[in-house]
């Protein structure tokens, strides 16, 4: 077991390579690409297409129970640039989940942060650490680190949702931690609302401070539709820009949701386009509702309702929209924003 071997028509110098690699050292001078002017980045522009993706899932429906794979009905996006690992882009795992009419998620908890974007339907509940958080079309809903999270299909019909984790994150660092959930929890799914919005979902105003929770998340777990909405609708008012994006914030700290992940909502009007920007920090995007195409770096993906895109580091990318067209993202930013790595380019 050695390391590298370096090579030299020198024969001192091949001398010093050979046992350089036997003590488990390379020498700084041969090794090219560490530290390049710009990213290194390893994962592509790419699209799945709803269209493939609800195909696959109906079928993995109809042929997979819920009880293989970690309980869980899971197609996970792989960027083609990233050989064989099933990840969206360098940091991001994002994946589409099918759960059957009447079908349970059962409950279980990880290190890494979860959440759900819900491109349609309507009818299923997750419950996180308990509390019951109902998911429809256009919902956010968080499953931060290490929180018990179950998904319950009560209707007669299948859903389908995108999750984001930062799983390849958390993997790095070498953080990662499973545990199965408790066989029986009380089920509180008869709760109109959940106790996270009854506590911190009313716009602008909170409860004590000391009646509080203090999570390293967001305690309000779920961001509805109709808020964010009314929200983008609001904010393309008061600019009179082509474009809105808006932030999902902590309401009790103003900062993201979670502490490795950014979500954002975006809309563009019809027939106009967002700003070209390029980013440090890796990005998931899903379209909504409406059309158009997602430009990310010589790629130019036409999108609709459903499709998945990867937004590598440091790619410039922008939306145009045919008709109106709604977006939601998640992306690493907070992680470089802590480390002071976070860089934003406007491009032509
Ligand atoms: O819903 O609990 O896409 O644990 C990957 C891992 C979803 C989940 C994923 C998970 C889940
Ligand atoms: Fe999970």
């Amino acid at each position: 077991m050695s390391t590298r071997r370096f090579s030299s028509p020198d024969p001192e110098l091949a001398e010093l390579y050979s046992d350089l690699s036997r003590e488990h050292l390379q020498p700084l001078w041969e090794l090219k690409d560490l530290l390049t002017p710009t990213p290194t980045v390893q994962s592509v522009p790419h699209r799945w297409s709803a269209k493939q993706l609800r195909a696959l899932g109906e079928r993995a429906g109809r042929l997979v129970g819920i009880d293989r794979g970690g309980d869980r009905r899971v197609l996970a996006c792989a960027n083609p640039g990233l050989d064989d690992a099933p990840y969206a882009v360098a940091t991001l795992w994002a994946a589409v989940q099918y759960l059957g009419p009447r079908e349970v998620a059962p409950a279980h908890r990880h290190t890494p942060a979860a959440l759900r974007f819900v491109l349609e339907g309507a009818g299923v509940w997750t419950l996180v650490d308990g509390d019951p958080l109902s998911m429809s079309a256009g919902d956010l809903i968080l499953t931060p680190s290490w929180t018990f999270h179950e998904h319950h299909n009560d209707s007669d019909k299948p859903m389908l949702w995108m999750d984001v984790l930062d799983l390849p994150v958390v993997a790095a660092l070498e953080a990662v931690f499973f545990e199965e959930g408790p066989s029986k929890q009380v089920d509180r799914r008869t709760d109109p609302v959940s106790y996270s919005e009854r506590t911190y979902g009313s716009t602008g105003l909170l409860p004590p401070p000391g009646a509080r929770r203090a999570p390293a998340h967001s305690p309000l777990l779920a961001y509805r539709w109709a808020d964010t909405d009314r929200a983008l609708d609001r904010r393309l008012d008061v600019t009179g820009a082509p474009a809105a994006t808006m932030t999902y914030v902590d309401p009790t700290r103003g900062g993201d949701v979670m502490p490795t992940m950014r979500c954002e909502a975006h809309r563009v009007r019809a027939g106009q386009s967002s700003p070209r920007v390029r980013q440090t920090g890796s990005r998931v995007l899903t379209v909504f509702r409406g059309s158009g195409i997602a430009s990310i770096g010589s790629e130019r993906f036409d999108v609709a309702a459903g499709d998945i895109v990867a937004i590598p580091s440091w790619v410039p990318w922008h939306l145009e929209a045919n008709e109106q067209l709604d977006a939601f993202s998640a992306s690493d930013v907070p992680v470089l924003d802590a480390l002071g790595l976070y860089r934003e380019q406007a491009e032509q």
